[in-house]
């Protein structure tokens, strides 16, 4: 990053909710139809490649015909008007952040459009499916798997993260549960170093962190409103 971020957003899957993704823990949500253990950890995947990949590979679909709403345009206008050095730290593995407009997004949980080989360690930018086993351009085996990050497997940029989360004077949480670690801890790391805290969500966060300011509703209202605040004086 060329500029320190004022302002750090982390972000889940209800923000890309109103583009039309499933969420993971709501009542129509991934985790209701796919069992974590068999779709979102490494055990999982050695047992049954064929069907960790079929779920990646509608998903990767799905992002790829979704489009950002109003709280990703919201966020790329906060950028674009109020912090040029915001960052962007999301959970989510599609790329409706980057197609609204904003530049510094650190995505800890991996994406659909990155392949990771298992024999040579390379990361690709991958559109295609990988279901069908097509071969590593880098070394030709064929062991290409979801460049996503699985229970149990480290995140990705934890350093950077955390040391944009600690030089922050605000920090805002939009659409995520607040469960999966380490990202539910980021809030905490800010406010200990002095940011002041917002989540911005459909509902309060269960047993949820003392947010200094909360304000409930979809991402599409909430979102916008809340950034349209944040030039003024
Ligand atoms: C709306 C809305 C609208 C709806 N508008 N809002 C400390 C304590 C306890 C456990 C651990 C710990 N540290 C680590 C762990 C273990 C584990 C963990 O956290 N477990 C917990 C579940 C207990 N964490 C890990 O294993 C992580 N790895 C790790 O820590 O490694 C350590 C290590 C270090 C060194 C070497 C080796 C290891 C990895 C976590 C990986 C998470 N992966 C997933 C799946 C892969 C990505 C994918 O397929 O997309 O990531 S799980 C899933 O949950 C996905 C998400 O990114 C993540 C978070 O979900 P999110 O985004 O919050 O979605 P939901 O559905 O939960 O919530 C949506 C919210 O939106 C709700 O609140 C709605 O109300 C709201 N909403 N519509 C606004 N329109």
């Amino acid at each position: 990053m060329d500029v320190a971020p004022r302002i750090v957003v982390l972000t889940g899957a209800g923000v890309s909710a109103e583009s039309g993704l499933q969420t993971f823990r709501s009542a129509d949500g991934l985790w209701y139809s796919h069992r974590i253990t068999d779709v979102a950890t490494p055990e999982g995947f050695a047992r049954d490649p064929a069907l960790v990949h079929r779920f990646y590979d509608q998903r990767r679909a799905d992002a790829l015909a979704a489009v950002p709403n109003a709280a990703h345009r919201a966020l790329a206008r906060l950028e674009r008007d109020v912090d040029p050095g915001l960052a962007i730290v999301t959970q989510n593995v599609d790329d409706l952040h980057e197609r609204a407009g904003s530049s510094h997004v650190i995505h800890l949980h991996g994406e659909l459009n990155s392949a990771l080989c298992t024999a040579c360690g390379s990361r690709l930018r991958w559109t295609a499916t990988l279901g069908d086993r097509p071969p590593c351009p880098e070394c030709g085996s064929r062991t290409l798997r979801p460049d996503i990050v699985w229970f149990g497997e480290a995140v990705y940029h934890l350093d950077a993260i955390e040391a944009a989360t600690r030089a922050c004077e605000t920090f805002a949480v939009v659409g995520t549960s607040g469960v999966v670690y380490p990202a539910a801890g980021l809030a905490a790391l800010a406010r200990a170093h002095g940011a002041r805290t917002v989540l911005l969500n459909l509902e309060a966060q269960d047993g949820g962190f003392g947010y200094d300011e909360v304000r409930l509703g979809p991402a599409s209202e909430v979102v916008p409103a809340w950034v349209d605040e944040q030039g003024e004086p």
